[in-house]
């Protein structure tokens, strides 16, 4: 047993929380998971508990306390994946690195735009100019990805940052 315990809010809405997951799920790595729900009387109490910033995701490592979804995808590659969340070839390390820190540091609009819900079907909506800029520049960083390699996935196969942008993808 590895002593691994994630904890997330709803994957439907959380964002954050399905990037971790997917990684450790897409590479079979073993954990318990721990759920937390989102805007209920109950969930300050649940985030002070369980986490040091007070959200999620979280990696519990026996006592060691992961937080933030990047830092946790590079922990897990390193201790668990033995490097295979990456790709061996280094400059495509580096494409992936820049479009993950992209992704934590920008998309302000579609973030707040195009919230994440599998459920919810939008009919007609028009992105407003910010949104669509964040579209546009999606499109290029993904199509960039993928003229890498012979695919099937970002960078050739799976790795953090298909995890990352699969949230993203699910916006749109
Ligand atoms: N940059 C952080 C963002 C984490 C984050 O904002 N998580 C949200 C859920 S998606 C959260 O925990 N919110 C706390 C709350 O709503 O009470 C990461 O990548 O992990």
């Amino acid at each position: 047993m590895n002593n691994l315990t994630l904890v997330i809010a709803n994957k439907n809405y959380s964002s954050w929380s399905l990037r971790a997951w997917l990684l450790m799920t897409q590479f079979k790595v073993n954990f318990q998971e721990i759920r937390i729900p989102l805007d209920t009387p109950e969930t300050p109490a649940l985030m002070n508990q369980h986490s040091p910033n007070r959200r999620v995701p979280v990696l519990k490592i026996g006592k060691l306390s992961v937080w933030d979804s990047l830092a946790i995808c590079e922990t897990v590659n390193e201790r668990f994946l033995q490097g295979a969340g990456w790709p061996s070839n280094p400059d495509l390390r580096a494409l992936g690195r820049s479009a993950c820190a992209e992704m934590h540091s920008a998309f302000t609009a579609l973030r707040s735009n195009m919230p994440m819900n599998c459920r919810r079907m939008v009919k007609g909506f028009k992105p407003d100019a910010a949104t669509q800029a964040d579209i546009d520049r999606i499109h290029t960083l993904l199509s960039d990805c993928l003229k890498q390699t012979d695919g099937p996935f970002l960078l050739g196969r799976f790795s953090i940052a298909d995890a990352f942008y699969a949230p993203v993808a699910l916006r749109l």
